[in-house]
């Protein structure tokens, strides 16, 4: 398990315990903490979290878990490492005026750590008590099993793990759920380049058991929608297909929508109506510009499909509540044509795995999950099917591709949480 990984590779790297010896649960990690945060997998509202939207995601048991313990001698230096690669430990200082905080300096998975400590200077100067502000170094531990490059938002339970690391390390009461997401959705504008929206470090911070949450990205108030039904189980399947987000095809993506919204503000400006978003432009004021020709056709079909998600989000969410799983189902897959055909992310293997899955018995429906170009597929399914239906899916996957999607049904779990305290006595 991936608290038991954390805790080994804490007490070798840093504690000198024999790697073969350290015998699980019983290494001493004196003075340590130990957090969780989760991955997550998107019900429906894809690629609107940054257009002021709607989203409905849900955190995942995969999970990134860090063992940390602040420097016993007041220092500021910091050693975290990976249990990804545990021979590639890292070491910085927590020192504005060097490098080591520098966005752009560390292209590694450490940027994502720093990107976050960053964040956090203030509270950790404030923490250490020291009268010349200099804040104290940690020694952090890092293991996960949110698969890399699957758009089930690794890099965000990374950033959420180490924020609340932080909190917890050094004290920091004053900084809620949601603010820590936004801290991380910045750490990632600004250390990883990736012009992201709100809603992986969200879930990821905020999630609720048994719970997908509405997510409103422009006010962030969260609407639970209690979706831990006994007849109802969520399947993920990973087309293996490893998604790359720090190309240009996201944040050309973001662009259009963005260029979609000034035209639309430029041509109706007349009506005193601001207009900051997709979340606040209609399809027949988009047709009005496309046909114009202030728009082209591809910027029309992306806009199209932010506009229209948000109507199917919101259409999702009063289906959920009322636990009419058809029309849910209907909606996902509605999703998943939209996002194949007018934004243009999906990939062979993911349509193949959510035409397949329609097939199948028991499925309400299927769509890509996450950022897309790759990664993996949502679907819901009745439950005495989820086992015929995950078998299958395994099975017509490798007669195609020659090569395994790995499947998993998955409930819903909490956001970031503290797992232990060996500071409390
Ligand atoms: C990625 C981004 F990080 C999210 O903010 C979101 O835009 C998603 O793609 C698409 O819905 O996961």
């Amino acid at each position: 398990d991936v608290e038991a990984q954390a805790r080994k590779l804490f007490a070798t790297a840093f504690e000198g315990a024999d790697k073969d010896a350290a015998a699980p649960g019983k290494e001493k990690l004196e003075k340590a903490v130990c957090v969780v945060a989760p991955g997550r997998v998107n019900l429906i509202g894809e690629h609107t979290d940054y257009n002021d939207g709607f989203v409905m995601p849900l955190a995942l048991k995969l999970a990134t878990v860090c063992v940390a313990r602040r420097r016993e001698d007041g220092g500021n230096s910091c050693r975290i490492v990976s249990a990804l690669d545990p021979s590639s430990m890292c070491e910085f200082t927590l020192d504005e005026t060097s490098d080591s905080l520098v966005a752009g300096k560390d292209t590694s998975w450490a940027k994502y750590v720093k990107g976050v400590i960053k964040g956090y200077m203030k509270e950790l100067s404030a923490a250490a008590g020291s009268s010349d502000g200099t804040a104290v170094g940690f020694d952090a531990a890092f293991a996960s099993d949110v698969p890399i490059g699957a758009g089930l938002s690794s890099s965000a339970s990374l950033e959420v793990c180490t924020a609340i690391m932080l909190e917890q390390v050094f004290g920091v009461d004053s900084v809620s759920p949601i603010d820590r997401a936004l801290r991380c959705v910045e750490a990632e504008h600004t250390f990883a380049m990736m012009p992201c929206g709100i809603m992986d470090q969200y879930i990821s911070s905020c999630g609720v058991k048994g719970c997908a949450l509405l997510i409103d990205c422009r006010s962030r108030e969260p609407t639970e929608v209690n979706l831990d039904d006994p007849d109802l189980v969520i399947v993920v399947a990973n087309s293996n297909v490893k998604h790359e987000l720090t190309g240009s095809e996201y944040p050309d993506r973001v662009k259009s929508c963005k260029a979609a919204v000034a035209a639309v503000d430029e041509e109706f400006k007349s009506d005193g109506k601001s207009r900051t978003a997709l979340r606040d432009v209609s399809i027949e004021e988009l047709q009005a510009v496309k046909d114009k020709g202030a728009i082209d056709e591809v910027t029309y079909k992306r806009a199209f499909h932010g506009v229209s998600e948000d109507k199917r989000t919101l259409e999702a969410v009063k289906a959920a509540q009322a636990a009419d799983y058809v029309t849910v189902g209907k909606l996902m897959v509605q999703s998943h044509e939209s996002l194949r055909d007018n934004y243009e992310v999906s990939v062979p293997e993911i349509d193949f795995l959510v035409d397949h899955c329609l097939k199948q018995e028991g499925v309400f429906g299927s769509r890509i999950t996450g950022g897309g170009f790759g990664g993996c597929t949502v679907s819901l399914v009745k439950s005495d099917k989820a086992e015929a239906v995950m078998t299958e899916l395994g099975r017509a996957f490798n007669e195609k591709y020659g090569k395994d999607c790995a499947c998993f049904a998955t409930k819903l779990e909490a956001g970031a949480r503290l797992l232990w305290n060996n500071n409390e006595a």
